[in-house]
């Protein structure tokens, strides 16, 4: 299904044959979750490229209309045979994923083939997710708001920050995940306003601390994204307008997600929002990103995005106000785009929670 879906979509946009170097994109087509593949897509047939350590496992997944292509040597001299094979005259790479030198190496070995750029397609596929993918994020979000909801019951003044965020991936782990979706991000007192805090192995959370929590996990090979702010024993009165207002740039931008909205006007409705309040310098980042087999791929829910939003597109909104100093509160919830609009699939309560 999804291959039908990318063979089409290449044949509309004439970019073929594309040779698929992302690991991420060869397992989404493929489920195939080793260190080393490539996958060459022609008019009517694929071919799955892997070295010897996984050629037993590659079988084994393969569907019928994939042929199996051993790897010897360097992957370029793999290809070309293939290239030779299939008489091709030109070969679109992946963008994203090729590197220079990789550029350079197929221009050399595959003279006088053409080597162009395919952008990144499968990429673009990913934005809209099938409803098996989908389960999969609802379970990866549902396993953020049970270690969430976690988090709450044990955290106190006198607390590490560091020993918080071992507890956020023990419970992960402990839950059948085989690993959290990035570093978590647990930011006390004034290191809440560093929007990516790298979380200290030495400072304690305070009384009168905001915290700001950011953590996912990756469950099956999808991936979840929420951001709690909270309080300890007390809040600070700019702290808790901050609060309101972020917690309204968030609802409101929630309220605008639908099918053919663009990213950019999405990221309007909440930068306007906090703007209005006077806060615009202290929203520096995007809104939101794509959420999928990885943490953060398309869409770019950011300023100026023309990518419209479409029905079975996952996304983040995250809005979040900064003030050096003093702290930060950022609000975040993954939100699927449907028919009728959207469903938040994060349930973790966004009402100020001072513990
Ligand atoms: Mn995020």
């Amino acid at each position: 299904m999804k291959l039908d879906r990318l063979r089409k979509k290449l044949e509309r946009e004439e970019r073929l044959p594309l040779l698929v170097l992302d690991l991420v994109n060869i397992r989404y087509l493929t489920g195939f979750r080793g260190s080393s593949a490539l996958l060459l897509l022609d008019g009517e047939r694929s071919y799955f490229m892997t070295d010897s350590r996984y050629e037993e496992y590659a079988r084994s997944i393969l569907s019928g209309g994939m042929e199996f292509v051993l790897m010897r040597g360097p992957a370029v001299r793999t290809v070309a045979r293939l290239v030779k094979r299939k008489r091709l005259a030109r070969l679109f790479l992946e963008e994203h994923s090729t590197t220079l030198a990789q550029y350079s190496e197929f221009q050399k070995v595959l003279h006088p083939v053409k080597i162009q750029t395919g952008g990144s397609p499968v990429n673009e596929l990913r934005i809209e997710k099938e409803p098996g993918e989908i389960e999969l994020i609802r379970a990866a979000v549902a396993l953020a708001d049970r270690c969430f909801a976690h988090i709450l019951s044990i955290v106190k003044a006198g607390m590490l920050e560091w020993d918080l965020s071992v507890e956020i991936e023990y419970f992960y782990r402990k839950n059948a995940c085989r690993k959290t979706a990035f570093d978590s991000i647990v930011a006390s007192g004034t290191g809440s306003s560093m929007p990516h805090y790298i979380t200290s192995m030495t400072k304690k959370i305070e009384n009168g601390d905001a915290l700001l929590i950011d953590m996912g996990c990756e469950y099956e090979g999808y991936n979840s994204d929420l951001t709690r702010t909270i309080f300890i024993n007390s809040i600070d009165e700019e702290l808790r307008k901050i609060y309101g207002i972020v917690r309204e740039a968030q609802e409101r931008a929630i309220g605008a997600v639908r099918p053919g909205i663009s990213c950019g006007a999405l990221d309007s409705v909440a930068r306007d929002t906090i703007g209005a309040a006077g806060y615009a310098d202290a929203f520096g980042h995007s809104l939101g990103h794509g959420v999928g087999m990885e943490v953060h791929e398309l869409p770019a829910v950011k300023s100026g995005g023309r990518t419209k939003l479409k029905n079975n597109t996952i996304i983040t909104v995250e809005p979040g106000i900064y003030i050096p100093g003093k702290g930060g509160v950022r609000i975040e919830d993954v939100v699927l785009v449907t028919g009728g609009g959207s469903e938040i699939l994060t349930k973790s309560s966004k009402d100020i929670h001072i513990v």
